[in-house]
């Protein structure tokens, strides 16, 4: 057994790309090959992948990626992985090809013995009816297994339509819309009045805000995405940074 010193990895959003020379996916493989080793765990908090669009299309076009993910956790680097709004349908054989531990969205965790609520984010955008909507469909097991059993070519298809409406969307909406509301924020405190540490991602404006409750000062991290440069949290000998990755 390796012992290693106080260090963790949270991450989200990098949006792997199909083509695997693309810039986010050497900068993903760079930091898992490198600095995730000497990591006792490394947290993604969803939106690892651009699309999933079900294990047996999408495991071989992330095959590079996978097998540095498996790498990494035979190396004793434990894996937790969350859905984000992109990447929602990785199955068992996502999970055994990986190591990586499934994560439910709201988590709370102990890492580096700092008590933290670990979420993707999306859950936080109430003022998005539209987005809200989808993403209550989407949730749903069986609409999620109607998808999966559809042909490899409808399923390419739909998620082609889904990536250029989302797309198009994001252009057309209001920048308050995209970001969380105050008022899903003020009830997440509500719901976890103990803890101190709240980290997620999907809305990519990396941050750290500050709101005083009660006795505790709530300390909300947001994670920023991968493009051009990674902006993620290191958590070491009880301190939480967010950092940028080079
Ligand atoms: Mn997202």
């Amino acid at each position: 057994m390796v012992t290693r010193p106080s260090l963790s990895y949270v991450l989200a959003d990098v949006h792997l790309q199909p083509e695997h020379h693309h810039p986010i996916n050497q900068a993903f493989l760079n930091f898992i090959r490198q600095q995730a080793p000497q990591a006792n765990s490394v947290y993604i908090l969803g939106d690892l992948f651009e699309t999933w669009m079900g294990d047996d299309l999408s495991l071989p076009l992330y095959q590079t990626e996978i097998s540095a993910l498996k790498t990494l956790t035979d190396s004793g680097t434990k894996l937790y992985i969350g859905y984000g709004n992109r990447d929602f349908l990785m199955r068992q054989a996502f999970w055994q090809a990986t190591g990586a531990e499934f994560i439910e969205d709201e988590t709370l965790t102990r890492i580096e013995d700092v008590d933290c609520l670990l979420l993707h984010g999306d859950s936080l955008c109430t003022d998005d009816k539209g987005y809200q909507r989808m993403r209550h469909w989407f949730r749903k097991p069986w609409i999620q297994w109607l998808f999966l059993h559809l042909p490899k070519k409808t399923r390419l298809k739909i998620a082609q339509k889904l990536r250029q409406q989302s797309g198009n969307q994001a252009q057309n909406k209001p920048a308050n819309i995209m970001d969380v509301s105050s008022q899903a924020v003020t009830d997440l405190y509500a719901r976890h009045p103990k803890i101190e540490h709240v980290i997620h991602g999907h809305t990519h404006r990396p941050a750290h805000h500050c709101l005083k409750i009660g006795d505790i000062e709530k300390q909300r991290w947001v994670l920023g995405d991968w493009r051009p440069e990674a902006q993620i949290i290191k958590i070491s000998n009880q301190q939480i940074s967010l950092v940028k990755l080079n």
